[in-house]
């Protein structure tokens, strides 16, 4: 597979680690957002709403959005599981967890948003515009995860955990303390101990400049 994708894009950090964790072979394409590459023509004729990741799957198949490109590769290789598949009142929650960074936080902080928050102000308030958004999305993740299970949801990584460790990348980017949040501290260190998890690391992509 090829997968379109930027070092420090979280929702490119999401799908490496889902690809990781399945052990599904794929080649970086690196779109350098800061470069503006995102805008080209010919990449917005694969992601028309000019965001990374793109999958392109063996069959030559275009894929934008990283929850579809979750989804499809949950069920391509159904294991290890990123949603639990029987208990359907557990699979909406872990569902609703990730949806806070992938709906709520996510979409707010975005490059193009911060932009223009930027621009309407200054580069001070659009650091602290996204602080805000993560801090609220850190403190309602941590109210709807299970309490005592070494993930957010069980025994093995979710979808909610790999949104959350791509998530807290940002958070230790722009200096939000997760020290409020211990129980998220700890899932986080449980996740980057897996090799699927450190794979994944913007720091370890080809186009890192870190
Ligand atoms: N909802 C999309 C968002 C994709 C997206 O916009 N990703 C960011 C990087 S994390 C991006 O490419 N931003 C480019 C920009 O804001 O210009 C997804 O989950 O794939």
């Amino acid at each position: 597979m090829k997968l379109y994708s930027y070092w420090r894009s979280t929702t490119s950090y999401r799908v490496r680690i889902a690809l990781h964790l399945k052990g599904v072979a794929y080649e970086t394409v690196a779109v350098d957002l800061v470069a503006g590459v995102q805008a080209s023509d010919d990449y917005a004729a694969l992601n028309p709403i000019k965001g990374v990741p793109t999958l392109i799957t063996d069959e030559g198949h275009v894929i934008t959005q990283s929850m579809a490109i979750l989804d499809y590769l949950d069920h391509l290789v159904p294991n290890p599981a990123l949603l639990p598949r029987d208990d359907l009142t557990l699979r909406a929650q872990v569902l609703a967890a990730a949806m806070v960074f992938a709906t709520d936080v996510h979409p707010v902080n975005n490059l193009k948003v911060v932009k223009k928050v930027r621009g309407l102000s200054d580069e001070a308030t659009g650091i602290a515009w996204m602080q805000d958004w993560m801090r609220q999305g850190f403190a309602a993740f941590d109210a709807l995860i299970a309490r005592d299970t070494p993930f957010s949801f069980g025994d093995t990584p979710s979808l909610a955990d790999i949104c959350l460790v791509a998530q807290a990348y940002n958070a230790h980017r722009w200096g939000v303390d997760l020290s409020p949040y211990p129980r998220l501290q700890g899932i986080e260190a449980r996740c980057l101990a897996l090799p699927a998890f450190q794979a994944a690391k913007p720091e370890h992509q080809k186009d890192s400049t870190s």
